[in-house]
C-alpha cells in the first residue's frame, strides 16, 4: 500500500495510528468510505487534501455523525492495550497480553427467540451481507476513562430487520463465547460466565447502535472483542459486549452480567449520565486516555439529541 510520508518511512516503522491518520488525510473528504482493504490508493489521488484542510478532515472524523466533531482520535496503541475484557484477566493490560488464545475464525452467531429467521449465521456471511461503514464514537467506561475510536461495523438495525423480530420481541439479549480453553479468565468466577448484555428493542434499533467488526480500518483485535462486538455510544462501556456468539430476541427484560454481579451499582440501562453518580464515585467528569486534565462528561455521552427521546418520561435515577 502506498503511504505518503516524508522521509520514506516504511509501514513497519509507523504505528497503526499514524498509518491511519495518513490514510485519512490521503483519502480526504471522499466521504464515508469503507476503509477496510478494497480501496486502491491510486484511485484516490484526485481527492488528496493539503495542509489545514486535510488536518480538519481528520479531526472532524468525516463520518458526519453528531457528537464526534473536533475530537482527537485516541491512539491505536491505547485503544488496543488498555482494555476491559475479564475473560482474559481483570487488569487493563491483561486482554492485550492474553487474548491470543481466542480464535475469531471460523465463528458462528446463533440468532434465536422471537424472530422469523432464526438460525446459525457465519460471521463472514454477516459481514458480506451487511457492509461495514466507519463510525467515530466516544466510548465512556463506567470507571470514568474515555476514548474516541474509529469503528468499522454495521448497524444492529440492519441485522434485526433481516431476521424480522415478531411482535413479542421487546428486548435483544447478547451472549459472549463461553470457552475457558480460549478464554482462560473464565476459570475464575469473577463474573457469572458467560458474559451477557441486553438492550431494549428501540435502543437496539437506534441507528447509532453498531455491531463492530473492526477499528482503525483493520479487523477487530482479539482484545477489543473479535470478531463481533456491540458498540452503544451513549451507554457505559460495559454494555458493549465482546466476542458475541448468541443474539436472542426476548419478551422480558433479561438479566445482564454486571447487574447480576452488583445490582446496586450497575443497572440495566447504564446510560452515560453526569448527574447520576456511581455509588462509589462521581460520573461528572472523565479522563480521556492520553490527557491529564479531566473533562466534563456529557449527558448521554454527547448523543442526547439522537437518543434522549427514547427515555422521555423515565426517571433516570431509578432506571440507571
Ligand atoms: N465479554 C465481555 N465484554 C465486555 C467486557 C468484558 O469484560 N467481557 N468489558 C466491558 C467494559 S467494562 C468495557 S469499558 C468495554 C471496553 O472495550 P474496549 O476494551 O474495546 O475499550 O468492553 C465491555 N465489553
Ligand atoms: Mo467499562
Amino acid at each position: 500500500m502506498l503511504i505518503r510520508k516524508p522521509g520514506k518511512i516504511s509501514e513497519a516503522e509507523v504505528t497503526p495510528y499514524e498509518l491511519y491518520l495518513n490514510r485519512r488525510k490521503f483519502i480526504g473528504q471522499a466521504g464515508r468510505l469503507a476503509l477496510l482493504g478494497a480501496i486502491a490508493p491510486s484511485s484516490l489521488a484526485a481527492c488528496d487534501l493539503k495542509g489545514d484542510e486535510a488536518e480538519a478532515a481528520v479531526l472532524r472524523g468525516g463520518s458526519g455523525l453528531p457528537g464526534s466533531q473536533e475530537e482527537e482520535l485516541t491512539p491505536y496503541e491505547d485503544v488496543t492495550t488498555y482494555n476491559n475484557f475479564y475473560e482474559f484477566g481483570t487488569g487493563k493490560a491483561d486482554p492485550a497480553r492474553n487474548a491470543g488464545t481466542l480464535k475469531p475464525r471460523p465463528w458462528t452467531v446463533e440468532i434465536g427467540g422471537h424472530c422469523e429467521r432464526q438460525g446459525d449465521y457465519d460471521v463472514e456471511d454477516m459481514t458480506g451481507r451487511f457492509p461495514a461503514e466507519e463510525r467515530i464514537y466516544r466510548l465512556r467506561c463506567v470507571e470514568a476513562w474515555s476514548m474516541v475510536i474509529p469503528w468499522m461495523g454495521f448497524p444492529l438495525k440492519d441485522l434485526l430487520e433481516f431476521v424480522q423480530p415478531t411482535s413479542r420481541a421487546n428486548y435483544v439479549e447478547f451472549t459472549t463465547l463461553y470457552d475457558p480453553e480460549q478464554m482462560p479468565g473464565q476459570r475464575r468466577r469473577v463474573l457469572d460466565w458467560p458474559y451477557v448484555e441486553a438492550l431494549r428493542m428501540d435502543e437496539a434499533m437506534n441507528s447509532l447502535t453498531l455491531m463492530a467488526t473492526g477499528l482503525y480500518g483493520k479487523e477487530l483485535p482479539n482484545q477489543n472483542g473479535a470478531p463481533l462486538r456491540l458498540v452503544v455510544p451513549w451507554k457505559y462501556g460495559f454494555k458493549s459486549i465482546k466476542s458475541i456468539v448468541r443474539i436472542r430476541l426476548v419478551e422480558d427484560m433479561p438479566s445482564t452480567s454486571w447487574n447480576l454481579a452488583i445490582p446496586s451499582e450497575y443497572g440495566f440501562f447504564a446510560n452515560v449520565n453526569p448527574e447520576v453518580d456511581h455509588p462509589r464515585w462521581s460520573q461528572a467528569r472523565e479522563r480521556r486516555l492520553g490527557e491529564i486534565r479531566r473533562r466534563p462528561t456529557l449527558m448521554f455521552n454527547g448523543y442526547a439529541e439522537e437518543v434522549a427521546p427514547m427515555y422521555d418520561g423515565m426517571d433516570l435515577r431509578r432506571w440507571y
